[in-house]
């Protein structure tokens, strides 16, 4: 069901050109792979107690976690979508402990997590995809350390969100836009151009059981959300569902701020530079918010490997800055 008034994913790209340069028709490509793919997850998501999808196949991925059947699933449709799309030569997968070749004269490298959360499915709570994209510097068979670049180098990053609705948010560097799936057309409808996020907030957005094991100034962080007012009231609000997507796309439509530490548990940080991290990056500077391993920009860090990890700060310029300043003391 299209109303005419609707604008679907690719008519937007098609006449708003210049928000998706320098390659408009590479940009197209890749985000009707994404469509296409992402189609597909949510069509099995939806019905996964139903479809025979739940559950762990049994295996480890290279993280060293559980890989779930639907963790597959997902990671097939990207790789199958993503073979017909000329323009990009390889893939990256937290699926996939070595980058996967695709079309060795495309122009663009892929980095995905394709299925995020995904220990939350059998509880049936919201899951995404993650993704970021690079443009080559070079020619020839893609090498896994053509990846190995910094954050602000993303041409593109996006998420698609399985919420009660499905959602896809991308952006080629030129603000984020917010699309909503049509199941019944599986096509992609815009619900949001020019997406910005709040400049202050009160959620905050932290796994707090591990809070004995992290640094001072992130204690005393979490210590300061939760003063109450001269009213004896609360200040902010705590949420954290455990998938980063649907974490972070809360907090970008509402205001807040999410922050994924270093642990006893995850002494590098737990979430993953490349297909994680960057991209999620990406989309809150573009909305106006900020981004950072820390005290420094995530956007400047270079990898030193494709599944390395990160701590990740993110949110709110107002509840970000509050945050740095803390980190500092
Ligand atoms: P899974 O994909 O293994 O469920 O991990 C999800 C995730 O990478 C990210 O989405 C969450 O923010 C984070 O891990 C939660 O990790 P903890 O439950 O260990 O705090």
């Amino acid at each position: 069901m299209n109303n005419s008034h609707e604008t679907l994913l690719g008519q937007f790209i098609e006449t708003r050109k210049e928000l998706h340069t320098p390659d408009p028709q590479a940009a197209s490509d890749i985000l009707k792979a994404v469509e296409k793919a992402s189609t597909k997850v949510y069509e099995v998501i939806s019905r996964a107690g139903l479809a025979n999808v739940l559950g762990a196949v049994g295996s480890e991925n290279v993280q060293g976690e559980q890989v779930q059947k639907l963790d597959l699933f997902a990671n097939d449709q990207f790789i199958d979508a993503l073979t017909s799309c000329a323009s990009v030569a390889a893939i990256l997968s937290e699926e996939n402990e070595e980058i996967i070749t695709l079309n060795p004269s495309g122009d663009y490298l892929f980095a995905t997590d394709p299925l995020d959360g995904s220990s939350n499915i059998d509880v049936n709570i919201s899951v995404g995809t993650i993704f970021s994209v690079f443009k080559r510097k070079k020619k020839g068979t893609p090498e896994k350390e053509e990846f190995l670049r910094e954050g602000h180098e993303q041409v593109m990053a996006g998420y698609v969100l399985y919420g009660t609705s499905t959602v896809l948010i991308y952006t080629c560097g030129h603000g984020v836009h917010a699309f909503t799936l049509e199941p019944s057309t599986g096509e992609f409808t815009l619900t949001n151009e020019a997406l910005k996020t709040p400049v202050d907030g009160n959620i905050f957005s932290i796994n707090e059981g591990n809070y004995h094991t992290l640094e001072k100034g992130i204690q005393n962080y979490i210590g300061f959300c939760k003063k109450l007012n001269e009213k004896g009231k609360r200040t902010h609000t705590a949420r954290f569902m455990g998938s980063l997507v649907a974490d972070f796309h809360r907090n970008l439509l509402k205001g807040g701020i999410f922050i994924y530490p270093a642990t006893a548990d995850a002494p590098e940080g737990r979430l993953r530079l490349l297909y994680e991290c960057n991209p999620i990056a990406m989309i809150a500077e573009q909305a106006g918010g900020m981004a950072t391993q820390g005290k420094e920009r995530l956007l400047n860090r270079k990898a030193k490997e494709i599944h390395e990890r990160s701590p990740f700060f993110t949110g709110s310029k107002v509840m970000m800055e509050t945050a740095l300043r803390y980190l500092d003391e």
